[in-house]
This record gives structure tokens, sequence and C-alpha cells, in this order.
């Protein structure tokens, strides 16, 4: 598994004439806004290209420029000269789009997570890099292409949503070096910040409230665990992804240093997202759930009722912190 040069896969591109871009399912801001870059970028290199996404964009990634993204099957192209992945460990994580991925003469995959078993014919995976957005950054400006407002500001999208506005500790100084450059090139920063963060609808917030109502705090408040189950999101209207962010809350109470929060995503079926603060590794806690993911943000599943779900993870909790404390 050895990654292509940046020359070897900007040349692909460059001999292709049409380009199908894909990226993982539940489309985030990494995902959009890498894909709604490069897609710019092609274009005004005279290629046809499209994004194809089959499902809706979330309102606050709608400032990525709408025209690259095809909602629908019919409006694409019957084949396609190439079709790049980005941001996808996975080709699995195409779902229902793996047909259109396969049909492509050629593949690319450009991608950051440390899992992805490179399974296009040309690959660039960099797990240091703190987004996909950043490897496609670096590759276009060692090409000389041109990068114009509209997909720096995607760009831009693609690495603040992916390292939480510059906290995660994937964040680097090569990370703060690109932000700068696409500042340089005229990024209005209030604009996609407003879009990003500034655009809550209501209900979002009225689900946090409720999930708040239940935390639950084991080992001297170092753990914190909320849940959400299907029919709170129902009484108040809400979808599932209005949970989102729930889990860095609650992490960020003072005396915490794991944190876990578990939605129901089917009846009785639950998705448990872990967190840490320090050196708890939680990608291990997630790997007792059929789970994974990094030391700091895993997550896993399981099924049964919430309090099945407490009865088999609080005791792995506090035997956690017992062996953290040398107990
Ligand atoms: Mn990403």
């Amino acid at each position: 598994m050895k990654n292509n040069t940046f020359e070897e896969i900007t040349g692909v591109m460059d001999r292709a004439d049409t380009v199908l871009i894909l990226t993982h399912v539940i489309i985030d801001g990494d995902a959009a806004g890498t894909a709604a870059a490069l897609c710019r970028v092609l274009r005004a290199r005279g290629k046809t290209v499209h994004i194809f996404t089959g499902e809706e964009l979330p309102p606050n990634l709608t400032l990525l420029d709408a025209d690259c993204f095809v909602r629908d099957r019919e409006d694409l192209l019957d084949n396609y000269d190439l079709a790049v992945a980005v941001d996808c460990s996975d080709p699995t994580r195409f779902e229902k789009r793996a047909d259109l991925y396969g049909r492509a003469a050629l593949h690319v995959n450009i991608d950051h997570h440390r899992t992805n078993p490179y399974y296009a014919e040309y690959n660039y995976v960099d797990p240091d890099a703190a987004a996909a957005g950043e490897i496609l950054y670096e590759m276009i400006r060692r090409a000389g292409w041109d990068i114009d407002v509209k997909a720096a500001e995607a760009i831009y999208a693609a690495i603040v949503t992916d390292t939480g506005e510059f906290e995660y500790s994937s964040t680097t100084a090569k990370t703060h070096r690109i932000a700068a450059d696409l500042f340089d090139l005229g990024i209005d920063i209030n604009e996609i910040s407003v879009a990003i963060y500034q655009n809550e609808r209501k209900v979002k917030l009225q689900v946090h409230s409720d999930i708040l109502q239940n935390m639950e705090f084991l080992c001297e408040d170092r753990f914190v665990m909320a849940h959400a189950p299907k029919e709170l999101f129902a009484k108040r209207g809400a979808v599932i992804a209005d949970s989102d962010g729930v889990i860095e809350a609650i992490r960020g109470i003072d005396t915490v240093e794991v944190a876990c929060f578990a939605k129901e995503i089917a009846p009785d079926e639950w998705k448990l997202g872990f967190r840490s603060k320090y050196d708890v590794d939680v990608s291990a806690l997630a790997a007792e759930f059929g789970g994974g993911g990094h030391r700091k943000a895993a997550g896993g599943s399981m099924l049964g009722s919430i309090d099945e779900v407490k009865a088999c993870l609080y005791p792995k909790i506090e035997a956690v912190f017992r062996e953290k404390d040398g107990r």
C-alpha cells in the first residue's frame, strides 16, 4: 500500500474529460467541501465534473457551490473517464452509489483515514492530514492549478469542520498555514462562520436540552453518559442529526475525562459515541462494542434497552479508571 505522487494523480485528472466525484454517506463538511473544491478547480480546467451524493447537503453546508452537486441519477452521464473518491475510508461507504464508482474507467482515492485499504488504481492517503481538504489543497497547489475564492472557501469549510474549528489534536502548523493561504485568496470568514456555525434550527437546541436532562455521572464525575431514545426526537419533530454536538458539549464538563452519548437509531438499537479528553484510549472501549475509531473519538453499537447498554458499559468504565489509577 503505497501512495502515488501528487503529480501522478493530477496527471490522471488532467487526462480525463469527464469526472465523477464521490464521497462517504452521511456527508460532512470535509467530504462536501473537498468535493466542491475539486469540482470547481477541474471545471475551470474545462472538464465536465459532477458530484453525486445521493442525499441532501446538510443546511449548514449549502454555502458550498450547489451547482456542483447532482441530485438525480438521471442528470449524470452514463460513463465517466474517472471517478475520484474524497474523504471516503472504504468503498462500502459509497453504499447505493457503488455501481457508479465501479463503472468509471479509472479511479482515484484521496483520503486521510488510517484504515483506508488503498482501494483505487491511484491512491493518496495521509493519516496525518487533519482533513481530506488539506491534502487536496496541497495537491492543487503543487500542480499550479487556479483556486478561485469559492474553491478556497470550500477547502476552508472542509478544514474548519474536520478540525473542530482548529481544536482537535489533528490540527498542525501546516493546517494553520493552509488556512492562512486561504485567507490570502480572499475567503469571507464571517460568511463561512455564520453559515456553518451560527445557523442552527431552534429544535436542535431543544433536543440538546432534553438530552442533557438525562446525564449520568460515574467515577467521581470523570465519566458522563447521556442518551437519546427515538421518542425524544419524535416528540420534537427532530432528526437524529439534531443530537450532533451533544457529546462534545458533555465532554466539555471540567471534571469529565471520558464521555459517552448513545442514540437509538432503530428500536433497541443504540449507536454509542465515545470521546476522551486526555489519555484514555476510547477506540479500545469502542472495540468492545463492535466498533473502533481514534484514541479520542470512537464509536460502537449495541442491541438492547438503554438499561442493558448501561449495565454492559458501566463496569468497563470503572475498570478503565481503576487501571488508569493503578488500583
Ligand atoms: Mn475527513
